[in-house]
């Protein structure tokens, strides 16, 4: 491609809208324009890009005996309203009427569409198991899209849906989509980490999330090097650490703790530490309220709190007039003793002795509380966020968290979907059974903007060889001297010839503003014609090298070749 012909806008300046690296880069390098929050055009180097990892995941997906189809985006309610979905994603959901006022969305993921396809299609048990997906546009109206591709309100995303008459099947359905994913995130260039995840709204036995790390994902990762556990914060399972208290049974006491809310007030007003302290907080689960306690030291996870309770809405915390209505006392001396609603308590609250509780009473706080005579928890789990230096629940060592990108996650549905949807097919036994299903997806779009969190310098992107929107460059540093120019123009049409996807920079522009979009666009190969082409010699240069090799025109091109058959 001539880069004079080439739409290729690319700004100096980081453009204000952009928060971080991959999301400037891809406006600085001319690939994406916003057109409204979360919604953007591709302009040719980004659609370029997009469509090779479109392909890549093609590609494995297909070798993995997935069949592709194309479902609409444009869909008739009917399908969420049978399964119940219709109202649970609320705001999210962009819905719409068609002329005659049927009620429509834009899809944001297509577990019944694809349930009903194959209600409508398989004939036989006979065709089962299979695997259907589809490389798709999905509509999601996030309430605070950001980051550019990385939480858009319309991206695109491979969605996959496994069919099996066996749970059996659908193990080793999950397993050809887990090792699928292995070599699409590998081929793609990511440093990836495979964590167990929650299934949250989507129910079933377990999924796990294709984690990119990067100090810019939203998601927590709760790691150990040591033995390769790994699990999404909201996931990780958290081992008792035990701390210091008072030894004995110490006789039980009511303080004054004027104005003390918050642990820092209460610690720094009674000389202890936070972890003598038992936080008590009131959550509403559902249509019931619930009292949550854990270490003074700790926080409570709400997506355990969720699953524990079995509650349909996320828990939130109760009002302030209910919490003055159920402990008689102002936010912040909430405590167990003689509490009306029931007790949730983290496993590590069993192991405080004399410790310090809110006393319901505005103010005022116990302390020396035992679990036994003062008080006892109705439910005792393992309730609370994993921390830094944790121990390793599997094998002891010290935890370690990060921050990370989710690119891929992959979901053990079960039958919520064929039962709601009534897909039924004759099992071994010639009974009528529900489908097993799982799913799984990738964000197409996000994946670009992390190769590029994964991959940049203060030059600009550094693609992955697989998904760089074109492959080498060839820049003449003198676009007044014929004899470079010809030579670029010669070079050029070999390396085209060779099968390699060129530009060619023939733009009246001085070579250091050629260099520095080449760098920008992260192009991975810039051949050089210069003053030395009279002597047949080039500069090659890889992306990441900090001087360039100089080498004869076909040495360069069999070189850049060889670069991109691996
Ligand atoms: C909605 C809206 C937002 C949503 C969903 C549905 C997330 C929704 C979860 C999934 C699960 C899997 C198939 C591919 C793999 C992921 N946000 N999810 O279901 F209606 Cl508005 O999408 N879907």
């Amino acid at each position: 491609m001539r880069m004079s012909k080439l739409l290729m806008p690319t700004l100096r300046e980081v453009p204000a809208e952009a928060e971080i690296v991959s999301h400037q880069l891809m406006l600085r390098a001319g690939m994406i324009r916003r057109l409204a929050a979360g919604i953007y055009s591709y302009l040719p180097l980004g659609l370029r890009t997009l469509k090779k990892v479109e392909n890549i995941v093609r590609e494995e997906m297909d070798r993995a005996g997935a069949l592709e189809l194309l479902m609409p985006a444009l869909l008739p309610a009917e399908s969420y309203q049978a399964s119940g979905r219709w109202e649970v994603f609320g705001d999210s959901m962009f819905k719409l009427h068609d002329r005659s006022g049927r009620d429509f969305c834009l899809g944001p993921t297509h577990e019944e569409l694809f349930t009903e396809t194959v209600l409508n299609e398989v004939r036989s048990y006979k065709e089962y198991p299979m695997t259907l997906y589809q490389i798709q546009t999905k509509y999601r109206d996030e309430g605070r899209p950001r980051f550019g591709l990385m939480r858009g309100r319309e991206f695109v995303m491979k969605d996959a849906y496994s069919f099996d008459l066996t749970k059996e099947g659908l193990d080793k359905s999950y397993k050809a989509m887990f090792d699928a994913y292995c070599r699409i995130f590998t081929r793609l260039g990511l440093d990836f980490t495979i964590v167990d995840a929650d299934s949250g709204a989507m129910g079933g036995s377990g999924s796990q999330e294709f984690m990119v790390k990067s100090p810019v994902g939203e998601d927590g990762i709760a790691y150990c090097d040591a033995c390769g556990y790994a699990a999404n914060y909201e996931k990780a399972e958290c081992i008792v650490s035990e701390k210091q208290f008072p030894e004995g049974d110490l006789p039980l006491e009511k303080i004054d703790t004027p104005k003390a809310h918050t642990i820092e007030e209460l610690t720094e007003f009674l000389g202890t530490e936070p972890h003598v302290f038992a936080k008590t907080i009131i959550y509403k689960a559902d249509d019931k309220y619930i009292a949550v306690m854990v270490r003074g030291d700790r926080e409570i996870n709400e997506v355990k709190l969720k699953n524990l309770v079995g509650c349909t809405d996320d828990p939130e915390l109760a009002a302030p007039s209910v919490v003055r209505e159920l402990t008689h006392a102002e936010v912040g001396f909430a405590g167990p003793i003689g509490l009306e609603i029931p007790v949730y308590a983290d496993k590590e609250v069993t192991f405080m002795k004399n410790f310090v509780v809110g006393a319901n009473e505005t103010d005022r706080h116990y302390r020396n509380v035992n679990i036994g005579r003062d008080f006892e928890p109705d439910v005792v789990a393992d309730l609370r966020l994993v921390e830094e230096g944790d121990v390793c629940p599997r094998c002891g060592q010290q935890i370690k968290t990060a921050q990370g990108i989710e690119v891929g996650h992959i979901f053990k549905l079960g039958t919520k979907y064929s039962d709601a949807l009534g897909l039924k097919a004759l099992d071994e036994n010639g009974d009528m059974t529900s489908v097993i299903m799982g799913c799984y997806g990738i964000g197409v779009t996000r994946c670009i903007s992390a190769a590029i969190e994964q991959n940049h310098d203060e030059n600009g992107i550094i693609w992955p060889r697989s998904i760089a929107p074109y492959q080498v460059c060839v820049v003449p540093v003198n676009y007044k001297d014929e004899q470079q120019t010809e030579a670029a123009e010669k070079l050029y049409e070999k390396l085209l010839d060779s099968g390699l996807e060129a530009l060619l920079d023939d733009r009246a522009e001085r070579a250091g503003v050629k260099f520095k979009d080449c760098d920008l666009i992260g192009i991975p190969l810039r051949i050089v014609v210069g003053k030395k082409i009279g002597d047949g010699i080039v500069e090659f240069k890889e992306r990441t090298m900090p001087e360039p090799e100089l080498k004869s025109i076909d040495e360069a091109i069999s070189a850049a070749v060889d670069y991109f058959k691996e």
